[in-house]
């Protein structure tokens, strides 16, 4: 009798997806059909899954195993997706465009959301939307941020400020990216490092060190503009990689991690330097999203040219939970899903 090892064997941490062109053209016929989703949340996410059950069984399957299983890949790259046949220009402050007036890019990206949880929003990120619009803002461009673009983006994963020090507690789950539109120039990359590829890269005292509370993690750079007039408001000592040898969990925040002694410092190095090892790499293209698990693995950006000129990269983002109970102590009254 063969015993199974719980350990991940899949032969890469990336899951490849890309869908027939009749499953496109079905779905995009459906979703183009569809009113702004937001205004009403929930009948529209319920209309979206109605849609998104017409997937290929085996590859509506690879999707939900992707977000319900501990050992399956932690980033996924989904290919050939329903677009909107005419998008206007690409909104320059991160707000949604007023001039979009189909919501096919939409449609996608809360189908593809939904399939692994909830999408929800949070006060201090994108004024709490669950659209996010991602692209390049000139007043941010040299940020930590998702409006950044002249400076590489460091391997990080999503937080959210919380009032009980943790960070990483009441973050998203997965992130959804959608791409309407590339960078001019079509270099604009985005990695993920899985932390089971991050820790095989890494030696065992770097290992115990990442392990142990010796790092405070500043808040997001919304917060820390928007609420906290620029300065860091650091989170409690915690350690950036958790949970079980077969299962690690890693966090790192874009907006900076302050190491509280030197072995810490050298280790977050590392870690960064194993991140640039191990990540895979992809470009995304209008019709294409990117399945982000943000507790397997950190996510990056390398730099690219923004022209502000209505043609810059857009990409559209949600953040989501599995399921929101956890996080009810940050409920916003009247709005559900809000946190
Ligand atoms: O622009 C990208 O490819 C990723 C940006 C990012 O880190 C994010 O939106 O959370
Ligand atoms: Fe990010």
């Amino acid at each position: 009798m063969t015993i199974q090892s719980p350990v991940a064997t899949a032969e890469s941490t990336l899951m490849e997806i890309e869908l027939p062109d009749d499953v496109r053209a079905a779905l995009g016929a459906e979703l183009v059909t569809l009113p702004e989703p937001t205004r009403d949340i929930d009948w529209s996410t319920a209309r979206i899954h109605q849609i998104f059950a017409q997937l290929p069984t085996e590859t509506l399957q690879r999707i939900l195993d992707f977000g319900r299983h501990p050992d399956t890949p932690g980033v996924g790259h989904v290919r050939n997706l329903p677009t909107d046949d005419r998008l206007p220009g690409t909104p320059r402050d991160g707000d949604p465009s007023p001039e979009k007036v189909t919501f096919v890019a939409e449609g996608v990206l809360l189908g593809l959301s939904g399939l692994l949880g909830e999408p929800v929003g949070f006060t201090t990120e994108k004024k709490g939307r669950l659209v996010h619009d991602v692209v390049p803002v000139e007043g941010g461009a040299m940020t930590q941020t998702n409006q950044g673009s002249s400076v590489f983006l460091n391997f990080h994963n999503d937080i959210v400020h919380d009032a009980t020090g943790r960070y990483d507690i009441a973050s998203p789950d997965f992130l959804v990216l959608s791409c309407l539109r590339a960078d001019h120039e079509g270099t604009a990359g985005t990695y993920y490092a899985d932390a089971r590829d991050i820790c095989r890269a890494l030696d065992t005292r770097t290992l115990d060190t990442l392990r142990s509370p010796l790092f405070r993690m500043n808040a997001p750079g919304s917060y820390v503009r928007d609420v906290a007039g620029g300065a860091e408001v650091l989170s409690d000592p915690v350690p950036m990689i958790k949970g079980p040898v077969a299962f690690p969990e890693v966090s790192a925040a874009a907006n900076g991690v302050r190491p509280t002694n030197d072995v810490a410092r050298a280790a977050l190095d590392r870690l960064q330097a194993a991140c640039r090892e191990v990540a895979h790499e992809v470009f995304l293209r209008p019709g294409q999203a990117l399945l982000i698990n943000n507790r397997k693995g950190l996510h990056a950006r390398s730099r690219f040219t923004a022209r502000y000129d209505g043609r810059d990269r857009w990409l559209q983002r949600t953040y989501v939970r599995r399921n929101q109970w956890d996080i009810r102590y940050r409920a916003t009254s009247g709005k559900r899903r809000l946190h």
